[in-house]
């Protein structure tokens, strides 16, 4: 189903990095559709509900101060197994176990400022952008879809 979608954010260090257009432009060629986004301050109370699975982590509090130190670039792209594939494209968790050619394995190295997050399933893509855009995504028909699907 082509309309599948997921919340992908780049992180403070990916904004300080100047890696937005960068990241942007491979969800585009890959041929994903970008239905939302705005550049945004987190605060503490959106990212402690954003990462609630990690609360009893040793790095949560860590994690929760540094997402929330600097703007993040919020985005919804859509296309079909957009989740999985989000997913391919950032790389591992750890930068240092990332292939080249993936996001964080071509322009990040410790695990703490991994520069990016991508919704992990189908349930998590759902939460997390109800959570990050309440005002809805946008809707539009893309001209290329004919040349991108089959
Ligand atoms: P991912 O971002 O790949 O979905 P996750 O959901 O397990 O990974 O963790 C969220 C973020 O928390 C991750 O991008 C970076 C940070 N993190 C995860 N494990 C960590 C660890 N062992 N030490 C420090 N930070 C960690
Ligand atoms: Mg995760």
């Amino acid at each position: 189903m082509t309309h599948e979608k997921t919340f992908i954010m780049v992180k403070p260090d990916g904004v300080q990095r100047k890696l937005v257009g960068e990241i942007i432009a491979r969800f585009e060629k890959r041929g994903f559709k970008l239905v939302a986004m705005k550049m945004m301050k987190a605060d503490g109370p959106l990212l402690e509900q954003h990462y609630g699975d990690l609360k009893g982590k040793a790095f949560f509090a860590g994690l929760v101060n540094f997402v929330s130190s600097g703007p993040v670039v919020a985005m919804v792209w859509e296309g079909k197994d957009v989740i999985k594939q989000g997913r391919v494209m950032l790389g591992e968790t750890n930068p240092l176990a990332s292939l080249p050619g993936s996001i964080r394995g071509d322009f990040s190295i410790d695990i703490g400022r991994n520069i990016i997050h991508g919704s992990d399933s189908a349930d998590s893509a759902a939460k997390e952008i109800a959570l990050w855009f309440k005002e809805g995504v946008v809707s539009w028909d893309c001209g290329e879809d004919k040349y991108i699907y089959e």
